[in-house]
């Protein structure tokens, strides 16, 4: 019994030595995983890098998202930009030119047409109220009747044609021009108007304008 006393305790003792190797132990793999993973500073900087790898890349994607958009404007955006602004030049170019063109064109009468007596291509009209300037309803051109024509001012114009065939438009001459720019036609076929204003007022067909064309003259 006494030994089993005696024993009791040194089980104890060995048992409660064990828990302490085995804590010891414990404790002493604890230190050394610590300080197996201290020396190398990987974690950290591992942490550290890894943390600034995505950062790169984020940057990366900045930059090339950067690039990108430098490239596109550069290279794509630019020329279209570029294209666009030069089509845009054109067509004001072409506006310009075209006004230029219409100020420009020559009046294709002369005085000495415009002061005979009137006939079927023209003259004086200035004894009367009105006068018909007439072109085809077919789309063969034949030039305008009464293409030069003075008149008084007051005078009433009547074209009367095809004019979805034969466009008229203005050419040449005083600005504003009295005479409408008309490519349809309309019920009654003919465009009238009435000259308020002295000046010379060219026009022709804008399909034809070399077979069809004249002018206007209107004194006060
Ligand atoms: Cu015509």
């Amino acid at each position: 019994m006494t030994t089993r006393h005696d024993v009791r305790p040194s089980r104890e003792t060995a048992a409660l030595a064990t828990a302490w190797l085995l804590a010891l132990a414990l404790a002493s793999a604890a230190t050394a995983a610590c300080s197996s993973s201290s020396p190398a500073p990987a974690t950290p900087g591992d942490a550290a890098s890894e943390t600034s790898i995505p950062d790169v890349g984020a940057t990366t994607d900045a930059l090339a998202d950067a690039a990108d958009a430098a490239f596109d404007a550069t290279l794509a955006d630019a020329p279209t930009d570029a294209a666009d602004a030069r089509s845009d030049a054109d067509a004001s170019a072409d506006a310009a030119d075209a006004i230029a063109d219409t100020a420009a064109a020559p009046i294709r009468c002369t005085q000495a047409e415009f002061d005979k007596p009137f006939d079927a291509t023209g003259g004086d009209f200035t004894a009367y109220t009105g006068v018909n300037i007439v072109f085809p309803t077919v789309a063969a051109p034949t030039q305008y009747t009464n293409h030069c024509a003075k008149v008084k001012v007051g005078t009433s114009v009547t074209f009367v044609g095809s004019f979805s065939k034969h466009p008229l438009q203005p050419s040449g001459g005083d600005t504003p021009s009295p005479i409408p720019a008309t490519s349809t036609d309309t019920t009654t076929g003919y465009a009238g108007f009435t000259v308020t204003t002295p000046g010379t007022f060219g026009y022709q067909c804008a399909y034809h304008p070399t077979m069809m064309f004249g002018a206007i003259q209107v004194v006060p």
